[in-house]
């Protein structure tokens, strides 16, 4: 098995521990401080159930023994793919408690995604919901295991077919349970974005990301008087870091569980639970705009709402204090580290305006032009970074590893921002042919790989296209071969190969050919830039 790891050199780590960034923490250490000093608060609501800090430590515990005398062994990696439910929470610290590494997966991925993440991590177990959303994740699950057969172990939570329920986990041993973490230890694998190819695999130890957590619940004010509403896939960093579900538990928060981000479904638990933050991506915060002055629930509570994960548009963002009658927060912020927060005192015009600025003194920017150097102050360019919880490498990818990092340890970001003269910055797009799509990340490059796998594809390039409500939406443009497939038929067949619904174009476009240069030959990033413009200056013709 390849090792995991994520190394800062030397000189970094020692300043980011003697400057207290780093502080020895694990999340195993944290937890139990939490239960030490308040047992009985209430730390956790999903569904029907409700713990305290004394009873999700105790869960996760109870799992840490139980996933061991299953068969998992120390450092193994377990793909951890569950909605919006308690359990994620009782799993995962479970998880940390053996010294077992969870991989996380969004509900939204099917057999393409979670094959790779498994094959990538070298993972032996995986841990699923039986459903969720009208889908069987057992089904799921008989077929990656199909694919991948070193996925010995499928834990359900609920019934369990035949896998294992997480209700019938053996009884385990406590004293087979390991000594706790070294915090610079990689706790878990997180999943990029995807800017090029398929996703990459994010090692993250507990020294960086509990820092990067902890510092985020102070931005964010949080308190043990403040509830969290995950209304986001809670796999997904925003709602798991920024401050997110640890962020909220580290500050001795309560935490509550959406089953969906929808206003039907997040408005009553709002009013109910007393919510005071909550995150979401731009469209359904539109959503939400929308449905608020109607609802008959009461979102009194509500302080800060926070919108993230691609870009909020001013236009909209100065709907949210008169709306819904809360403290606008922007988030800008990547798997691989860097997050950037508007604060909750700065001036209106700011928080409307810009992506905010980065949690750490010690988060270091570069803005640069294409050819590496510095652009003149309050102009756009590329963003470099490197800091106390930006990491330095993928997991197990070194041609990936290789373009985005630099020599000296920065980050390319692919994404293109401008830094204002308070030092906040503003997102322009990005550098990389990716689709934005309402905060799903997709590449461009995958999407056009699976298209070719059609027997009816000659060759196809994905774009982005401005739409009003996704902020982004996908447009294979491609070239059929022999019989023209239907579109509704094209896009059943890529579900079909099991990639996640969210990947599948929204919109496609057949054409007889693509434009060649004089050369004869034109790059993949010029022949997407070019079928776009074209489709959009004949959509406004
Ligand atoms: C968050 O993380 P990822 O890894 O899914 O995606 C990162 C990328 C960024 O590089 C940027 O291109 C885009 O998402 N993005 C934004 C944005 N926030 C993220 N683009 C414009 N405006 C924003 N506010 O998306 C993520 C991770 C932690 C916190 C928040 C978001």
């Amino acid at each position: 098995m390849r090792p995991l790891q994520q190394v800062w050199p030397t000189a970094f780590a020692a300043r980011y521990s003697d400057k207290g960034y780093w502080r020895g923490e694990t999340f195993t250490s944290f937890l139990r401080a939490r239960v030490a000093a308040m047992p009985d608060r209430l730390a956790v609501i999903g569904g029907e159930q409700r713990w305290s800090f004394a009873e999700l430590d105790a869960r996760a515990e109870r799992l840490a023994r139980g996933l061991l005398a299953l068969g998992l062994k120390l450092g193994d990696r377990v793909v951890v793919q569950l909605p919006n439910i308690a359990e994620f929470l009782s799993v995962v610290f479970g998880l940390f408690r053996a010294r077992l590494v969870p991989v996380y997966a969004l509900p939204a991925h099917r057999s393409v995604e979670i094959v790779h993440f498994a094959r990538t991590a070298e993972a032996r177990g995986y841990i699923i919901a039986d459903r969720h959303d009208g889908f069987d994740y057992r089904a799921l699950a008989q077929e990656v295991c199909g694919e991948v057969p070193e996925l010995a172990h499928v834990v359900v939570v609920g019934e369990a077919g035949p896998f294992t329920a997480l209700d019938a986990l053996p009884d385990g041993d406590a004293a087979a349970l390991p000594e706790d973490a070294e915090p610079s230890d990689v706790a878990f694998l997180q999943i990029s974005g995807g800017s090029t190819g398929l996703s990459k695999l994010i090692p993250r130890t507990h020294d960086d990301y509990i820092y990067s957590f902890r510092a985020s619940a102070e931005i964010c004010r949080l308190t043990p008087d403040s509830v969290y509403l995950a209304a986001l896939p809670v796999a997904h960093n925003f709602p798991m870091s920024s401050p997110g579900v640890f962020g909220a538990l580290y500050a001795g928060s309560r935490v509550v569980l959406a089953p969906s981000p929808s206003p039907e479904a997040a408005f009553p638990l709002i009013a109910r639970e007393g919510v005071t933050i909550t995150g979401l991506v731009p469209p359904l915060a539109l959503l939400w705009l929308q449905a608020a002055p109607t609802t008959p629930h009461d979102l009194s509570s509500l302080e800060v709402l926070q919108v993230g994960g691609a870009k909020f548009l001013a236009e909209s963002a100065r709907r949210v204090r008169p709306v819904l009658g809360c403290t606008l927060q922007q988030v800008f912020g990547m798997a691989e580290g860097l997050v950037n927060y508007t604060r909750l005192d700065d001036p209106e015009e700011t928080i409307v305006t810009t992506q905010g600025r980065p949690i750490s003194p010690d988060d270091e920017v570069l803005i640069l032009d294409d050819e590496g150097r510095p652009v003149p102050e309050g102009e756009a360019g590329n963003l470099l970074t490197r800091g106390p919880y930006t990491i330095r490498a993928y997991h197990n990818n070194d041609g990936a590893n290789a373009r985005a990092f630099t020599p000296d340890g920065f980050y390319r970001t692919g994404d293109v921002v401008k830094r204002m003269l308070d030092g906040n910055l503003v997102v322009q797009g990005r550098a990389g042919d990716h689709i934005n799509r309402a905060g799903e990340k997709i590449s461009a490059e995958e999407i056009e790989d699976h298209l070719l796998g059609h027997p009816n594809v000659f060759d196809a390039a994905v774009v982005s296209l401005p739409d009003a409500f996704l902020g982004e939406r996908s447009c294979a443009f491609i070239i059929a071969q022999g019989e023209t497939p239907k579109a509704a038929a094209l896009k059943a067949w890529m579900r079909r190969r099991g990639l996640a619904d969210f990947k599948v174009p929204d919109q496609i476009v057949f054409v007889d050919g693509f434009e060649t240069t004089a050369v004869g030959k034109v790059s993949r990033k010029e022949l997407r830039a070019s079928l776009r413009r074209r489709f959009l200056a004949q959509a406004e013709g």
